[in-house]
């Protein structure tokens, strides 16, 4: 099982296999770009390298499974001899062959709502990333309503979580992920952020991805994903100071500095 360091904050460098990601959609859709791109951030640093076959913005339509691991299946495979790989999927196929390539970690942005990746998770001794959603990426922005966000979401990783106990898999292999962009307004994602703690203080480890995502470009007034660069770099430490553990980013090197600043002046 990838265990997580314990004296500091794991990095977890997304490699997006897609030709319309939110931020990088397309610069690394050739398999030899991608897998150039994978071993420059465990250079930079990475921890762990976020392996995407689909874009999950919103309004984004599912692509086929064997669409998605045709993606993913030859940069999963050259990957995993440089570092841990995580594979970002929903789609129990993707995440059985994935593992059996040597993956590490499963990534699903919708919170093991399907049972047979449930079926494919328990086979397998993964880390399990755990997120919230609220409904699916094509409709997620349309009008999320929530009474209190923060405990919503918690009460729905506990919950899952939970569930995934009860079939078997052992606490230590779950990670909880508020899904920040995920069915959340502005407001929303900033609650999150600011009360991280109280999702923290479930117990299990916190993974949080900010990077690049649009409340950014709201708060700051800039449209360009790839010009957040401060503003993700401040979201992050944010999230770090209320309990993450592991940072999901695009930018390993700047992240990795960041971080080793931040801890030189605890
Ligand atoms: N965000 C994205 C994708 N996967 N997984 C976790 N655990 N947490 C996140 O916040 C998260 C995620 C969206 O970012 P990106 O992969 O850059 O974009 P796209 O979904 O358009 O490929």
């Amino acid at each position: 099982m990838h265990e997580l360091p314990k004296d500091r904050v794991s990095v977890m460098g997304v490699l997006n296999a897609t030709p319309d990601s939110f931020s990088d959609g397309g610069d690394y859709f050739n398999v030899e770009l991608a897998i150039e791109r994978g071993i420059q951030l465990f250079e930079e640093g990475a921890d762990v390298v976020d392996v995407g076959g689909e874009s999950t913005r919103p309004g984004a339509e599912p692509v086929p499974a064997e669409i998605e691991l045709s993606r993913v299946e030859p940069i999963v495979e050259a990957l995993v001899k440089h570092g841990a790989v995580s594979i970002d999927t929903y789609k129990a196929p993707v995440a059985a062959r994935c593992m059996e390539l040597g993956a590490k970690i499963i990534n699903d942005v919708t919170g093991f709502r399907d049972s047979e990746m449930i079926r494919v998770a328990r086979q397998t001794d993964a880390a399990l990333c755990l997120m919230h959603m609220l409904g699916e990426p094509r409709t997620m922005q349309s009008n999320p309503v929530y009474g209190d966000v923060v405990s919503e979401v918690r009460d729905y990783l506990d919950e899952q979580a939970e569930t995934l106990q009860r079939e078997q898999i052992a606490r230590e292999r779950i990670w909880i992920d508020p899904g920040i962009g995920f069915g959340k307004t502005l407001d929303h994602n900033l609650s999150l952020l600011s009360r991280l703690g109280e999702i923290a203080c479930l117990g299990y480890p916190v993974v949080v991805g900010v990077s690049r995502k649009s409340f950014i470009g709201k708060v700051v007034g800039e449209e360009d994903p790839k010009r957040r660069l401060g503003g993700s770099i401040s979201a992050m430490l944010r999230a770090v100071a209320n309990g993450a553990r592991v940072v999901r980013v695009h930018d390993v090197r700047e992240t990795v500095q960041a971080l080793k600043v931040w801890s030189a002046t605890c």
